[in-house]
């Protein structure tokens, strides 16, 4: 027996292969180090008929395909409870799996259910609300995140609806483009909130500098040779005097968002000397 990993992530797809990824770097990592467990689900275990038909035509016409309510209805009950074909499926495995930790395999998440709180269910979806470092935050401190990875034109509203039961329930967009389906934006977030799980990332304070965590973008970052095809690495950084450095870093900061993000600066709080580097005053 291996002690209950930090989170349970579930992906419920038709694409099971397009979350391979999981299994390398930090995502592997995690894995094998027993914080993190992931199921991937095939929608198609859920079909009914010969043709496992996981879509069928809009109601009122139109272009595309919607996904049946009757397909991922049964699904996410079964992901939810740890039941039916979601019972039987093997955790993913690191792809460089030698500690052992996870070498039994196919644990499943039948330990979740008495923990008494829904499990967050997301729904990536372009028409949903804005992907952020808070809600990557926030959801790092979930027990189990199930993943609904819609393809074609989306999935039945009254799954979303009805799953509400269940779940708590989030649509989520990662930016204002078109992607195929939601498996690639699964990983996105899935790669942002698992890094932010205490001893996910080796270094404890790395985070929080991240561009957002502050509200800002980060400075450029240098290291030897000092100087690099005619191009000098900043006289500060050799001073060795921190306060001047953190100073010079706070400046960068504040420049380059202003530059690239200048709508970030509203939401942050500037202080006097702040306001005469962004020359604002
Ligand atoms: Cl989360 N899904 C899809 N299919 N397209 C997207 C997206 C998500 N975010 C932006 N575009």
């Amino acid at each position: 027996m291996t002690a209950d990993p930090a989170m349970r992530i579930d992906v419920v797809t038709i694409f099971p292969e397009y979350l391979d990824p999981f299994r390398h770097a930090l995502l592997g990592k995690a894995i094998e180090n027993g914080i993190l467990q992931v199921g991937v689900h095939n929608l198609r275990q859920w079909t009914h008929d010969v043709h496992q038909a996981v879509d069928s035509t809009p109601c009122g016409g139109g272009p595309g395909m919607v996904m049946k309510p009757e397909v991922w209805g049964p699904a996410l009950d079964d992901v939810a409870a740890g039941t039916g074909p979601a019972a039987e499926a093997e955790d993913l495995e690191s792809a460089t799996p030698h500690k052992g930790s996870n070498a039994a395999g196919g644990v499943g998440n039948k330990t979740l259910q008495h923990s008494g709180e829904k499990p967050l269910l997301v729904v990536p979806t372009p028409a949903g609300a804005p992907f952020s470092q808070e809600m990557a935050q926030r959801w790092s401190r979930e027990r189990h995140v199930v993943f609904a990875c819609g393809r074609y034109e989306g999935i039945d509203q009254r799954v979303v609806e009805d799953a509400e039961q269940r779940y708590r329930v989030e649509e989520v967009s990662i930016g204002d483009y078109v992607l195929i389906g939601g498996e690639v934006a699964v990983l996105v977030m899935a790669e942002a909130m698992v890094r932010l799980i205490p001893g996910v990332l080796g270094n404890r304070a790395s985070h929080e500098e991240d561009s957002f965590q502050d509200g800002l973008l980060e400075g450029p970052s240098y290291t030897r040779p000092r100087q690099w095809r005619g191009l000098e690495v900043p006289e500060v950084l050799f001073s060795g005097n921190h306060a001047k450095i953190e100073q010079w870093r706070r400046e960068q900061s504040l420049l380059r968002t202003q530059q690239r993000r200048p709508e970030l600066l509203e939401h942050v709080e500037l202080s006097k000397s702040d306001r005469q580097v962004l020359g604002c005053d």
